[in-house]
């Protein structure tokens, strides 16, 4: 009874399955989502970019056109582990070569984990001009409640487009005109300011967050409204309050890269709207840049608004005082609900001392005192044409600090974050255990290791703080290379 039980839930699994297929002509749209009017990225001439919503187990097909005509692209679909198809992960230099203006790339791969996802343009530090958007990988038989869904995306703007910020970022005479630069068009909400979402009473709202940022993390809450996380990063969480902490009022933050499934309860009445308040990290965007106080003329808040009545007033601002750390919960806290051991013992440990350095003139971020170089030759390519005896070898990859590891290994890295600024990071084809990740100034990793859960935090993307380390473990199941990729944090692109 039992086997037939599995048998019929396997043929359930392929019959629902479909294969959904979008047509994406990518160019540029005018926009004005701060009422600053510029050049934005859009697909299908439509700005934010669509929603992809998708069912567990589908095939999905993505014809991309990049009609861009003066910029090449590509499309990433971050965190999605591309187990098999690692050649549609989107990453240019390392899975692709860009797509070039006038040609098309078609992305076929499945949608095999449910939660909360985003894509985004893999190429020349591109997305922050406009090409992204949420990626929902809908369960069949998620394990919480929920009646209705809602995405929520806080992101940073700014007036000038990338390629002129990276000139800013990264040459000696943009540096020394401008450092790096803060966002001028501000924090945006669902890619706009004063953004209203309309809720009905009495409902469970499972709500998607996403942080699209380009530099800066993002801290947030729905004033008056109790928050129970249920997924982090696409990793189903043994449910959580997360403001039960300080009396109510703990917060929550994400990293540029990370995403949440938080659940909200309405209330009864509907005589009263509240305020969603986003805020910009203070501490990456100014203090840890040496600029203190931070300037206030300054505005690091976007505010949204859950309406539950079109005729009622929209509430004022709530005012956040503080962004100490205290204030928010850990994310290290969170307990996958399906309680993996803590991955042991470690195969093959690898040691990351990260900072920036000046080379040349120009401020680069350095791995163990190496930058990175995108090479002409994807690496996933000579891996796979270099033959066995020379794809273990790191020399064949170029200027990419590349790490071998063997099949099945688990990895254990230690990252050193010798900056003074926070720097969030994304593994490429799997998820992570957090074992470790101090506070700022927590110093490097000392050779040994501190308390740890049994069943660690896992995720694609975590934020480190200025001067600290962290500890990550996983398994290395998916057999083509993937990336380590330093997410854009400050502005450089390593
Ligand atoms: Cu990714």
């Amino acid at each position: 009874m039992q086997l037939f039980a599995v048998l019929l839930f396997g043929f359930c699994q392929l019959a629902l399955a479909k294969t959904v297929v979008y047509d994406w002509n990518i160019g540029w749209v005018s926009v004005a989502p701060d009422g600053f009017v510029r050049p934005a990225i859009g697909i299908n001439g439509q700005w934010p970019c669509p929603q992809v919503d998708v069912d567990l187990g589908d095939r999905v097909i993505v014809n991309v056109y990049n009609g861009l005509g003066n910029q090449s692209t590509s499309i990433h679909w971050h965190g999605f582990h591309q187990n098999g198809t690692s050649e549609m992960d989107g990453a240019v230099g390392f899975s692709q070569c860009p797509i070039p203006p006038g040609h098309s790339f078609t992305y076929d791969f499945n949608a095999s984990q449910a939660g909360t996802y985003w894509y985004h343009s893999h190429d020349m530090g591109q997305y922050p001009d406009g090409l992204w958007g949420p990626l929902i990988v809908h369960d069949p038989n998620p394990p919480f409640h929920f009646d209705e869904e809602i995405t929520l995306t806080l992101s940073d703007w700014y007036h000038e487009q990338m390629p002129d910020l990276i000139y800013t970022y990264q040459s000696a005479a943009g540096e020394a005109a401008n450092g790096t630069p803060i966002p001028s068009g501000g924090a945006l909400m669902n890619s706009g300011k004063d953004v209203k979402i309309y809720v009905k009473p009495n409902k469970t709202y499972l709500v998607h967050v996403i942080c699209p940022a380009n530099y800066p993390g993002h801290a947030w809450f729905f004033d008056q409204h109790q928050m129970t996380t249920v997924e982090v990063d696409g990793v189903y969480v043994e449910p959580v309050n997360v403001n039960a902490g300080l009396n109510g009022t703990m917060k929550t933050r994400v990293a540029p890269g990370q995403r949440m499934g938080v659940l909200i309860n309405t209330k009864n009445d509907t005589s009263t709207n509240y305020a969603i308040l986003d805020i910009m990290d203070v501490n990456q965007l100014f203090i840890n840049n040496g600029i203190v106080p931070p300037p206030s003329d300054y505005n690091t808040n976007v505010t949204g608004y859950l309406i539950y009545n079109d005729s009622a007033p929209l509430p004022p601002t709530p005012v956040l005082y503080s962004l100490d750390d205290s204030e928010f919960f850990d994310d290290l806290d969170y307990v996958p609900l399906d309680r993996e051991p803590v991955l042991e013992p470690v195969d093959h440990q690898i040691i990351l001392n990260t900072n920036s350095a000046n080379i040349s003139g120009i401020s680069r971020f350095v791995i163990n005192n190496s930058t990175y170089l995108e090479q002409n030759v994807p690496s996933l390519y000579t891996a796979g044409t270099v033959g066995d005896n020379y794809s273990s070898n790191p020399l064949v990859y170029g200027h990419v600090n590349p790490f071998v590891v063997k099949h099945n290994e688990v990895v254990e890295i230690i990252i050193n974050n010798l900056n003074t600024n926070l720097h969030p990071w994304h593994l490429h084809g799997h998820q992570f255990q957090v074992l470790e990740r101090t506070q700022p100034k927590g110093g490097s990793w000392p050779g040994t290791y501190g308390n740890y859960s049994k069943y660690p935090a896992r995720r694609d993307t975590i934020m480190l703080e200025n001067e600290g380390y962290a500890v990550i473990r996983f398994r290395a199941d998916n057999p083509d290379k993937s990336p380590l990729s330093k997410r854009r944090s400050m502005g450089k692109l390593t």
